[in-house]
């Protein structure tokens, strides 16, 4: 259920240029083809690795690791499996939080070009204006992965983007709704009006969960957003958005959350309202991180719209090909599902989030 596609389908040879520049060409490929077949020999030493070609360096790997921050129980899952695995994998990791801001990333990125680590990984937290640092890295030969989330730069700028497809989850979240309409219409009145916490504004799943959605629910005029404004990702957020809407609104049928946390929060400003979460006010969410399965399989959230946050094996292995200088598939998808009140309370026991 969790696992990992490779997607090759769309995969693209690259001419990524020369993995090492200039005059430094043939001396750096010598240190890197015998480090490459000294790994080798020392896995093969060790008991022998079949795999040495895509393993080879990984006893040195250095990777920097710039993390958007700490704002859902997603990201604690996702940071977690991506420490777990590095040192699972003796992989060397320098790891940031910058704490939801960009500037912070850009600098943990550029100190990691300084500091010359092998690999840098980053989860973008908005989609543009990266074009600068990138652009850095390449002129350093630091191989770039994204992980979780997309930038708007140009794919030559980085080796490879491992993640979900969020215009995806947002149409289950939708074609969801458009199936179980006639529940929806919690005061009968023929019309469904949705309320939505969107994402952080700018950020890649804000944007495609939101779009997804969107078009999705056009299949059924009745059903219409009629507020949508940003929680940022966060508990805090859609308690406080939630509240405004049910002040504003004269009624709500149904919240659309672009993730488990926001859900969560406006659950509280739910009851707080003296109305019944899942019943009054139905909610769909994405992520199916612990709590948002609990809530689920309690009745208090109606569907949620499964996002991996398990990474960490995907982005090691990607990592140790792009630095041996394997070709890796542009695109790498996360496998996902989705959940029911029923297959919540089914799954619950064996989740690892
Ligand atoms: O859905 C949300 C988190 O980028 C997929 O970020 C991630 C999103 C996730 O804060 O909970």
């Amino acid at each position: 259920m969790l696992a990992l596609t490779l997607v090759t389908s769309d995969t693209r040879h690259r001419a990524d240029g020369p993995i090492f520049g200039g005059m430094t060409v043939v001396k750096k490929t010598l240190i890197a083809a015998s480090a490459i077949s000294l790994s080798a020999l020392m896995l093969s030493a060790c008991g022998g690795n079949s795999q040495a070609g895509s393993d080879s360096g990984s006893d040195s790997l250095t990777m920097g690791f710039a993390q958007v921050g700490a704002e859902s129980g997603w990201r604690t899952a996702n940071t977690k499996s991506i420490q777990e695995t590095a040192k699972a994998d003796g992989v060397k990791l320098k790891f940031t939080d910058a704490q939801g801001k960009q500037e912070n990333q850009i600098s943990a990125i550029r100190s990691y070009i300084q500091q010359k680590v092998d690999v840098i990984a980053f989860s973008p937290v908005v989609e543009t204006g990266w074009d600068a640092v990138l652009q850095e890295a390449k002129a350093a030969n630091i191989p770039v992965i994204l992980t979780d989330r997309a930038v708007d730069s140009d794919p030559s700028l980085y080796k490879t983007f491992l993640g979900s497809d969020f215009v995806v989850e947002g149409t289950k979240a939708g074609e969801w709704l458009v199936q179980n309409a006639g529940d929806a219409d919690t005061n009968g009145d023929g019309a469904i009006d949705v309320v939505q916490l969107e994402g952080t504004t700018g950020a890649a799943p804000a944007i495609d969960r939101g779009k997804g959605f969107a078009d999705a629910i056009k299949a059924d005029p009745s059903i219409k957003v009629v507020a949508s404004q940003t929680g940022d990702f966060t508990r805090d957020g859609g308690k406080q958005v939630m509240e405004s809407f049910l002040q504003s609104q004269k009624h709500i049928d149904v919240l659309f959350a672009q993730n488990d946390d926001m859900g969560l929060g406006a659950i509280e400003a739910i009851k707080a309202a003296g109305l019944t979460p899942g019943k009054d006010v139905k909610i769909i969410t994405v992520d199916a991180v612990h709590d948002g399965m609990q809530a689920l399989a309690d009745g208090e959230i109606n569907y949620i719209v499964e996002c991996n946050p398990l990474l960490g094996p995907q982005l090691m292995d990607l990592a140790k090909k792009v630095t041996a200088g394997d070709d890796v598939p542009a695109r790498v998808l996360t496998k996902e599902t989705t959940f029911t009140q029923d297959q919540a309370k089914e799954a619950l026991p064996d989740r690892q989030y």
